[in-house]
């Protein structure tokens, strides 16, 4: 039977979601869903009131019986139960899903805590997952050695994590106020993410152009979400 890519004309369009997690995650997130269309946009966080007040697709409330929905008030392992907790409703949020982009702040409680265990799930999902650590500010000193497990945990789980410096934007604009300096840091990593889908899209696609001359063995499954349908497997 020919397949689908024999059409020249078949549009193929991997599905991609950006899933923020805690405070910082979830202002990237709404800023991805006024910015482009291209992308699901997927909120989680320990904190009822701040999920609220941002804009996404779909929330995730993750505290069933761990916290009151304030937050995890710094507090990593919690922020990690809290994830554990909501393993289904994180894997459902993602099924579908062929590309992912995980952003998180380092050195709370529910970004540094509950990010590795989405960015597992992810992989267990067999998505293609980034995952994009923020550092704290160095004058956050206390948040630091958090920062670091998390990051550390990060790695250990997502091969393709990048790690970016709050305190980078502060070099050449030292007096620029917080918000300002949030919203410059969160611009250049929607620009990273942008640039990314578009390298990872054309890839996956051109992987996909060529399943008809790779030689798959029967009987092992091929992902193929994106075709919208079957590949022969012999
Ligand atoms: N670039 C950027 N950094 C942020 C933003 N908000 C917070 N941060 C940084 O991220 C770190 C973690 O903060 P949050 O994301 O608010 O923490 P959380 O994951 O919600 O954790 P808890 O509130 O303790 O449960 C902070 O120490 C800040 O340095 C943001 O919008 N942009
Ligand atoms: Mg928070």
């Amino acid at each position: 039977m020919a397949n689908d890519f024999d059409n020249e004309d078949t549009v193929i369009e991997p599905r991609v979601a950006v899933v923020g997690i805690g405070g910082a995650g979830c202002n990237v997130v709404n800023s991805v869903y006024w910015d482009f269309a291209s992308a699901d946009t997927i909120a989680i966080n320990t904190d009822r009131a701040a999920l609220e007040a941002i804009s996404a697709d779909k929330k995730l409330f993750i505290c069933r019986n761990v916290t009151k929905g304030q937050g995890t008030g710094g507090d990593a392992l919690l922020g990690r139960r809290c994830a554990q907790a909501h393993m289904d409703d994180i894997s459902d949020a993602l099924e579908g899903h062929d590309i992912v982009f995980i952003v998180a702040g380092m050195g709370g409680g529910t970004g540094t805590g509950a990010a590795p265990v989405v960015a597992e799930i992810a992989q267990r999902m067999n998505l293609i997952t980034f995952s994009i650590a923020i550092n704290p500010f160095s004058f956050e000193s206390a948040r630091g050695r958090a920062a670091k497990g998390g990051m550390n945990q990060l790695r250990a789980v997502c091969s393709m994590t990048v790690s970016v410096e709050n305190d980078l934007i502060l070099q050449n604009r030292p007096d620029m106020a917080l918000k300002d300096a949030y919203r410059a840091v969160n611009r250049s990593i929607i620009s990273f993410i942008k640039r990314q889908k578009a390298r990872t899209v054309e890839a996956f696609i051109e992987q996909l152009r060529h399943l008809d001359s790779i030689i798959v063995d029967p009987g092992i499954p091929v992902s193929t979400r994106a075709l919208g349908g079957n590949v022969m497997t012999d």
